[in-house]
């Protein structure tokens, strides 16, 4: 089998030329939110929460077309909170993906608006694809929750920017779990579960998804955190050492990098054995999932 990041790059080529179409270039004043939205939508992610859709959906035999409007919707919340992230109220980056961020090459309000443009038309994405109505319900209530302030990523984003490490002293661990959980772990369990509900899945099925994302998910933000020790800027296209200037509570900063790169393997082990159910239609998101550890941005 070929490299999991020759998978990756394949998928991610159709998708950038699909996901392009649905916010075309017009040069016009009402149209600048729209360019500012396409600026950052185009900027060269790794794809990976439509990948990990695709994939799962693959599971149950659902095709690439049919999962499409729910991974371009999910990408788009996805980087709707990277432009938001990003501005000077949050955490004040020029750099994404290599690129200046969206309030650097367009302005803040802008930023905001594309943000928030992002986030709208996700919505309207699913709800005007072909998909059946029953599972457009289902695919948009879920992505709202977990995209939402009560219980999902913004419900993260709160914690991670109010939660000051010096001032935690105890339950650490179980703060980490909960603030990762939200932040990054929503938008990775989404595609999980919503390749299950297009590929109507068994309760059971469900449940592995849920928690093989769930592990997943902790380890995706242990090694991001670990970039930001010891990645190298100009491969990860964001500026780095930024989480001990800020007090941030995470994995690597209360055990160190080694404790926490133990701690995401044995989460991906764990992750990955879940996945047996499946056969060797999982093969990809098996080695996806080892990706995650290995990962250089
Ligand atoms: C502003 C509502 C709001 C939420 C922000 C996404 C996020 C929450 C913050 C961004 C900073 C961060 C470290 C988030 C954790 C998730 C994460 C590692 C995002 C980057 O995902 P990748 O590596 O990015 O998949 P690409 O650029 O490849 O799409």
């Amino acid at each position: 089998m070929s490299d999991i990041r020759e998978v990756l790059l394949n998928y991610s080529n159709k998708f950038n030329q699909d996901i392009e179409k649905y916010i075309p270039q017009i040069d016009s004043p009402q149209y600048r939110a729209v360019n500012a939205m396409r600026y950052s939508l185009l900027n060269g992610g790794k794809r990976l929460r439509p990948f990990l859709l695709h994939e799962t959906a693959s599971l149950f035999d659902v095709d690439y077309n049919t999962a499409l409007p729910v991974a371009v919707a999910l990408e788009m919340i996805h980087t709707y909170s990277l432009i938001h992230d990003d501005l000077p109220a949050m955490d004040n980056d020029d750099m994404r993906r290599g690129k200046p961020t969206c309030h650097k090459a367009y302005d803040e309000a802008t930023a905001i608006l594309a943000g928030d443009g992002l986030l709208t038309y996700a919505f309207e994405v699913i709800s005007t694809s072909s998909l059946i109505d029953s599972k457009k319900v289902e695919l948009i209530t879920l992505l709202s929750q977990y995209s939402g302030a009560f219980n999902g990523m913004i419900a993260g984003q709160v914690l991670d920017m109010y939660t000051d490490k010096n001032e935690i002293t105890s339950n650490q661990e179980d703060i980490i779990k909960q603030t990762q959980a939200l932040k990054t772990g929503c938008l990775l369990r989404y595609p999980c579960i919503a390749g299950a509900i297009l590929g109507d899945s068994s309760k059971e099925e469900r449940e592995i998804l849920n928690t093989f994302a769930k592990n997943i998910g902790i380890a995706f933000q242990i090694t991001d955190d670990i970039l930001d020790v010891e990645g190298d800027e100009k491969v990860v296209g964001k500026t780095l050492k930024k989480d001990k200037a800020q007090h941030k509570l995470n994995f690597v900063s209360i055990y160190g990098v080694e404790k926490a790169r133990e701690k995401a393997t044995s989460l991906i082990t764990e992750a990955i054995d879940l996945l047996n159910i499946f056969g060797s239609k999982a093969e990809n998101m098996k080695s996806l999932s080892r990706y995650f550890l290995t990962r250089k941005y």
